[in-house]
């Protein structure tokens, strides 16, 4: 397969992620370029010296895209087009295409596209801007023409595509009410990505959906009653969380969070073989993205994932106490622990167990 090389910048505590993103999209990432907070440039982003550094990879390595992990203003990505003549994409750039990659039905695809226009419009509006003053070419993308028309044709599509969201969302939210006077506890399974979460949807509903060694393979909200100890619950599968998320994929993904946010209670997964610092930031980072949905005040089952794959008996039992701990400062409402086993199927009975009680309290 005719894999493309791409040039990452980013902050050094970013890196691994966007490369881990970067690898979703089956890209190779050639050069990394490593930037500093304090020296953000108000028209390139970048400092000369960095986009110099830039050109030498891109020159070097036949680089067609630039991958920047930040939000940039629309001013700075077509400065930094010109400049290096490579596209670039900056972090809601990069979300985008993985979500393109993995969205499957119809609502996902109009989020997507949303998404994709809120991004895209200011670019455009800048790129005719300058095309009228004649510093740039009025041409944008392969054969098409950035000109007021293709601006307002934008904007119409956009309005578009928000009143059929906003139909798709009440329909769900009509299938939430249907669910719930049926007095079903709905429970979701939330977390950062690639932590597990349809792993143990499809463990705890006996479903078949598709797990993947990538990032945001889940897009769209999978929804499935089943019996748990006698009792009927619904779970609920999401797409994942990340650090530093912008809110317009938040805004963008709403009606698919709602059912987060909507839930009775929630299991938080993690990933136990990564290292305790990351895992606390990915607590902390999802613990957030709650209380941004507006899950507020409901109890949450933290879950630590893939214990199978963490040998360090002594390991595990650090890791477990350390998120205790933190739970304990960070979490206001009711919360509890435990390790557990997606893949391999251990403490599947105990996370049950654990269900059986908040629900029966709440
Ligand atoms: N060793 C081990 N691997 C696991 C376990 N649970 C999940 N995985 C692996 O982790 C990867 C991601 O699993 P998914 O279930 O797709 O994760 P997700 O949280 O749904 O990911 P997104 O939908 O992309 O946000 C897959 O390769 C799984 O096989 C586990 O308990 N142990
Ligand atoms: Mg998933």
């Amino acid at each position: 397969m005719n894999v493309d090389n791409v040039v990452i910048a980013a902050l050094s505590e970013d890196l691994d992620e966007v490369k881990a993103l970067v690898e979703t999209l089956n890209l190779k990432v050639v050069g990394e370029v490593l930037i500093k907070s304090k020296k953000i440039d108000s028209s390139f982003y970048l400092s000369k010296s960095k986009i110099a550094l830039l050109k030498k990879l891109i020159e070097e390595n036949k680089v067609s895209k630039v991958y920047i992990y930040d939000e940039l203003k629309p001013r700075q990505i077509i400065n930094l087009m010109k400049e290096l003549k490579a596209n670039v994409y900056d972090r809601v750039g990069l979300i985008l295409e993985i979500f393109a990659l993995h969205a499957g039905s119809r609502e996902a695809k109009l989020q997507i596209e949303m998404l994709r226009l809120k991004h895209e419009l200011p670019l455009v509006k800048e790129w005719v801007r300058r095309a009228k003053m004649g510093e740039l070419p009025g041409f944008l993308g392969p054969g098409g023409y950035a000109t007021d028309a293709y601006y307002y044709s934008m904007r119409r599509r956009y309005a578009k595509i928000k009143g059929e969201l906003l139909s798709l969302r009440e329909r769900r939210s009509l299938e939430r009410v249907k669910r719930s006077s049926h007095g079903f506890p709905q429970i979701a399974i939330s977390g950062y990505t690639n932590a597990g979460k349809t792993t143990l949807f499809n463990a705890l509903t006996s479903e078949n959906k598709p797990v993947g060694m990538g990032m945001f393979t889940t897009i769209s909200p999978k929804v499935k009653g089943t019996f748990i100890n006698g009792r009927k619950v619904i779970f609920v599968d999401t797409v994942g969380f990340i650090r530093k998320v912008p809110t317009e994929v938040i805004e963008a993904f709403y009606a698919t969070l709602e059912e987060i946010a909507e839930s009775n209670l929630t299991v938080v997964l993690l990933d136990s073989t990564e290292n305790l610092d990351i895992i606390i930031d990915k607590l902390k980072t999802s613990l957030e993205v709650l209380s941004k949905i507006g899950y507020l005040g409901k109890p949450i089952i933290v879950a630590l994932n893939k214990i199978d794959a963490v040998e360090d008996v002594g390991e595990a039992e650090e890791k477990l106490n350390a998120v205790k701990k933190f739970l304990d400062v960070n979490y206001r409402w009711r919360w509890d622990v435990i390790t557990l086993s997606a893949l391999k199927q251990v403490n599947i009975d105990l996370l049950k167990e654990r269900i059986v009680d908040f629900i029966s309290v709440s």
